[in-house]
């Protein structure tokens, strides 16, 4: 029997709001962002929350620049108080009914962790999708404190795209954007406006889902709160409630025309693969993706048939045309992805039955759309879009240096589990000690592990100008959104893997495993790349029994730059490592 829970707050009654436009052009492309506690109501429902946000606000305000403008922000830390979220981990995976703690409000018998609880406020930004110099890129490091400002250049020689800035401290970036330090950042160019595309409200709105939980009262009702909630099973906080541009389920009344929807999956680490219907039937013939993480696709695209999958921090520019429908229509965007996400398939037909409270999916809604009687507009969707990229030439790849990566999960018995990315080198034969063995038919390629932890030795040194292939290789049970700080990606291959993790094979460091490119019997997945991934990325889905290889070029800044799982809870627990860009000229140089 299907179980379901009912929402103690009303879906569809808030309006859409839509963040403060932050025109860099009218500023002389110099902007002053205060970093505020404020409050912020997240449902006509709710009492107010505290909350730190860009400006004060949830969503902090939207920056739009336009290519080849440098932008300066002086980003000013102003805040005061203690970080506005509790945080817990409940004492058990399931209520008394057997209802998951993290599809309930409240803290499920947890207690408020008291170091979080103490967090004062050192910050750092990071402009997510930003070809920004290393200084202002936001090294998770190097914080700066209640009272300290930090002014940041943007030089902005990159594609229009959409873009997020958002809160990156060492551990605790989980917290800091739940608590509401995050904002969005239009970067426009002349390519775009060639074609004609909508630019600024009405027609153009951005859409930010986050997943978040609120706290209960003496009397059981919810206070608004803003809750981060883990249990002893799942690490990752999926709340159950979704807000777009910080509101709960909200509503958009539109005119019967196309709308370009720009939309981003801020949450810390939730996956939504979204279905828009109208009376229970899927309608995503309605939808056409003209662009991805980076800007634009060389041609619209339609979305996959099981809907948009957006794991943390990946974006979609969308078209969604509304204009033959009758006033009154009502279409509303849902959810289907269960929470951990593993890519595993469900049809779009099905959306509406999509509520699984074991896949910590209480609440499918995202928001709705009602047409309004107005003026109908009819827009023509551009056929050719992108024309600045192509896919890497095999030449261009043929001397490419290769650099493997395994996503390993380590059980621990006193703690949460421990992610880490384990950088991997090739040794040669005789070499003894726990290996990685990859084989593809005949070949095998043996690799021992360089790196595991973030503060461990740097072992990527990129070099400036020069085609690289990164392998993804991953050894967990769930999908992994890994992201790329500086340059934007394309997508290669994504193939099926069978992997044995040897007897006490997953240490601290070391890891002895063997791994084989073919299908594993058991795997659903078909590992495709859709065809919205196949333009410029900054962050691919690596899923379950998968290798994922993607080439990058590192093309303008030399220095320090991250890449790590966009999933908060695992970059804050080790899904994270350095590389270094150099120069070609210095590399000779380089002990
Ligand atoms: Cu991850």
């Amino acid at each position: 029997m299907m179980r379901v829970v009912t929402s103690p707050l009303a879906a569809f009654v808030d309006a859409l709001p839509v963040p403060r436009r932050l025109i860099a052009a009218e500023h002389g492309g110099r902007l002053t962002v205060p970093i505020r506690a404020g409050a912020h109501r997240f449902h006509r429902d709710l009492p107010e929350a505290r909350i730190w946000g860009f400006g004060g606000t949830v969503p902090g305000p939207t920056v739009e620049a336009e290519r080849g403008q440098p932008v300066t922000v002086e980003w000013r830390n102003e805040l005061d108080g203690t970080l506005p979220v509790l945080v817990t981990i409940a004492p058990e995976a399931a209520d008394a009914d057997g209802v998951p703690v993290q599809c309930m409000p409240g803290l499920s018998g947890g207690t408020s962790d008291e170091q979080a609880a103490a967090l004062a406020g050192h910050t750092v930004v990071h402009l997510h999708g930003g070809l920004t110099p290393a200084s202002y890129d936001g090294w998770a490091e190097d914080l700066f404190a209640p009272g300290q400002h930090a002014v940041f250049h943007y030089p902005m020689e990159q594609r229009a795209a959409l873009l997020w800035y958002h809160d990156h401290v060492m551990g605790v970036t989980k917290y800091d954007v739940y608590a509401g330090l995050a904002g969005l950042w239009i970067i426009r160019d002349e390519r775009e406006r060639e074609l004609g595309l909508p630019e600024g409200p009405p027609f153009e709105l951005p859409l930010l889902l986050q997943d978040r939980n609120f706290d209960l009262d003496e009397e059981g009702r919810l206070d608004g709160q803003l809750v981060h909630k883990t249990d002893p099973e799942v690490m990752e906080a999926f709340a159950p409630f979704t807000t777009v541009n910080g509101k709960v389920w909200p509503m958009l009344d539109v005119q019967p025309a196309s709308y370009r929807l720009r939309v981003i999956n801020g949450s810390n680490a939730r996956t939504y693969r979204l279905v828009l219907l109208r009376d229970r039937a899927p309608e995503l013939d309605r939808i056409s993706q003209i662009g991805t993480d980076h800007g634009l696709l060389r041609s619209p695209v339609s979305v996959p048939p099981e809907g948009l999958v957006l794991a943390s921090a990946e974006r979609a520019d969308l078209l969604v045309d509304f204009s033959d429908l009758e006033p009154g229509s009502e279409l509303t965007l849902l959810n289907t992805a269960p929470a951990p996400f593993d890519g595993s398939p469900f049809a779009a037909a099905d959306a509406s039955d999509a509520a699984d409270l074991d896949g910590l999916l209480p609440y499918p809604q995202v928001m709705r759309f009602r047409v309004l009687q107005d003026q109908v507009t009819r827009r023509k969707i551009p056929h050719q879009l992108a024309t600045d990229y192509r896919s890497p030439t095999p030449e261009a790849l043929a001397g490419a240096p290769r650099r493997a990566i395994a996503l390993v999960e380590r059980e621990l018995d006193d703690a949460p589990n421990m992610l880490t990315m384990r950088e991997l080198e090739i040794v040669p034969d005789d070499h003894t000690g726990p290996l990685l063995t990859l084989t593809e038919g005949d070949q095998t390629t043996r690799y021992h592990v360089v790196a595991s932890h973030f503060e461990d030795a740097t072992t990527f040194f990129p070099m400036l100008s020069e085609h690289e292939v990164w392998q993804l290789i991953n050894l967990t049970d769930d999908t992994h959104p890994i992201h790329l700080h500086l340059d934007p990606f394309q997508i290669l291959s994504r193939r099926p893997i069978r992997h044995e993790i040897l007897q006490d094979g997953t240490g601290d460091f070391d890891l002895a495993a063997s791994i084989t490119l073919e299908r594993d019997p058991d795997d659903q997945l078909d590992h495709a790349i859709d065809d919205n991934e196949r333009g410029l990325k900054d962050t691919i889905r690596v899923n379950p029994h998968e290798i994922v290889e993607l080439a990058v070029r590192f093309t303008t800044y030399a220095g320090r730059y991250m890449y790590h799982c966009h999933i908060l809870e695992h970059e804050d627990r080790d899904m994270m490592r350095p590389f270094v860009t150099m120069p070609a000229d210095l590399m000779p140089f380089m002990a």
